[in-house]
């Protein structure tokens, strides 16, 4: 009898029944500790710097003479502290953009830096930038564009070669890279070594991405990579700095391809969202540039956005749980210009001082359930200041509220709240609701939550505010509801 109880008992568990004061199973595709990783990083720079700074164009044709690039005051120290003074955790670079001119002596071409006038020759923006990342605490990426306008060998097998030796190169003589960027663009015409044609290949097999990425596991295993659909990271669709109101960071890979957005499975609308029963873990990076261009146009120094576009571009990326990557243009001395680097420290002035401190850190927390009863998910876990716990409820409990009752009055306009993402992202709708003249209000609502959702709401003041977890997929695990007053 007692052994066909404990089968039973075990059985049950199996199926998904937890006992008590068992965590929550995942739901669904979960980030793999490299993605964990990289949610943390929130806002990161983006470098556009080469042959179209002093051509003043976006794409190259891939003709251009070495010698065009001429950086008059290069000073790597100046771009990474402008990044820093704007709280970017990082900063990757276009070591060669699609016109194929490379920003490093690579051995595997004469199209660099090497046959430049600037610093006759000798020079390395990707080791300079790349020392000034590591001496001043930022992260260091690199882009390196699978479509090359300027190699003779485009679209014929050789070029495979050449491409992975690059990135050998890159990923061995640069230090730790924290992200790969694989541009999906590509446009056909080019340069080709003086063949001047039209190259068409098939994005889905030609660049074999598969085992060309072993090159990234085996030299950087650290190393995110982005692309429209991941593997670590997908393109948001847009290059506006709009992630999807609801998105989701999950998405179904095998049917989606680098460079192939628009067509079949994949458009740039589903990229904006995800996929809510996608198979993968493959969040949104947004990126966007702070100037109309990507590359430095002198007749944009009056178009740099401002402090306030680029806060609502925060709330509207990494406030719907993606990762941000802002673009900051190098000019023709090779700094950036003090328009961008104003708008940029004082976008962070606000950050910093919005989020310096959550109002609602230690209130007194208390929910309608709690897995369990056990006090590992109580609900206090939302405003311990600890990511790594969380609330949560019984996986028969999908709806669910909890209140915050703070030690005063406080007043807010930002609220945050964060999922336990090791969990998955499991929260379908929520509700947030003020304490005010004897009865709740609601003050704000939305659908996904993931990695964080920031909600800016008008200037709320009261003593409690309530989280209604209004629909989900599995029982909430809730890491955080946060409460800030943004000046
Ligand atoms: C695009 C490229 O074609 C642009 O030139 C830029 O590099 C942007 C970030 O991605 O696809």
């Amino acid at each position: 009898m007692k052994t066909i109880l404990c089968n039973v008992l075990s059985l049950l568990c199996l199926s998904g029944f937890a006992t008590a004061a068992e965590p929550p199973l995942p739901y669904g595709p979960v980030p793999s500790p490299r993605q964990l990783a990289w949610h943390g990083l929130d806002a990161y720079g983006f470098l556009h710097f080469g042959p179209n700074t002093f051509t003043g164009k976006e794409w190259g044709y891939g003709d251009e003479a070495e010698t065009v690039f001429a950086p008059t005051d290069f000073d790597a120290e100046q771009i990474v502290l402008a990044a820093k003074a704007g709280g970017l955790r990082g900063l990757v670079i276009t070591c060669k953009h699609h016109d194929g001119f490379c920003l490093w002596p690579s051995k595997y071409t004469e199209h660099s830096v090497k046959n430049s006038p600037w610093q006759q020759g000798k020079g390395d923006v990707v080791k300079e930038i790349s020392d000034a990342c590591r001496k001043h605490g930022l992260k260091f990426g690199v882009y390196l564009s699978p479509w090359d306008r300027n190699y003779k060998d485009y679209g014929q097998p050789e070029y495979l070669t050449y491409y992975r030796n690059q990135l050998r190169e890159l990923l061995t003589n640069y230090g730790p890279i924290f992200e790969l960027w694989l541009d999906g663009a590509n446009g056909g015409d080019g340069y080709y070594g003086g063949a001047r044609t039209t190259r068409k290949i098939d994005n889905r097999t030609y660049y074999d991405w598969d085992n060309t990425l072993k090159i990234v596991r085996e030299l950087q295993p650290d190393a995110s990579v982005f692309s429209d659909n991941g593997p670590e990271c997908r393109w948001i669709g847009n290059e506006v700095g709009c992630a999807g109101e609801t998105c989701w960071s999950t998405l179904t890979r095998s049917n989606k391809w680098p460079g192939v957005v628009s067509a079949g499975a994949c458009t740039a609308a589903l990229l904006n969202t995800g996929e809510r029963d996608g198979a993968d873990w493959v969040p949104g990076e947004s990126c966007v540039s702070i100037r109309p261009g990507w590359f430095y146009h002198t007749d944009q120094d009056d178009k740099v956005k401002s402090a306030a576009e680029l806060l609502k571009i925060y709330y509207e990326t990494v406030g719907r749980g993606c990762n941000l990557i802002l673009n900051l243009p190098p000019d023709r001395r090779g700094r950036i210009h003090d328009n961008d680097a104003k708008a940029l420290a004082e976008w962070r002035r606000v950050l910093d001082a919005t989020f310096a401190s959550d109002l609602a850190r230690g209130a007194t927390a208390t929910a309608d359930h709690t897995r369990g009863e056990d006090a590992r998910f109580a609900p206090g876990k939302v405003v311990d200041g600890d990511g790594k716990t969380y609330w949560a409820t019984d996986d028969a409990v999908k709806t669910a509220e909890l209140v915050l009752a703070l030690d005063k009055p406080a007043t807010f306009n930002v609220v945050r709240v964060r999922e336990y993402l090791p969990l998955g992202q499991r929260v379908d709708g929520f509700a947030v609701d003020a304490w005010q003249d004897g009865k709740w209000t609601e003050i704000a609502a939305a659908t996904s939550i993931g990695n964080q959702r920031l909600l800016r709401t008008p200037a709320i003041t009261t003593s409690k505010v309530r989280l209604r977890i209004t629909k989900a997929a599995a029982c909430p695990a809730i890491s955080e509801v946060g409460l800030f007053r943004a000046p």
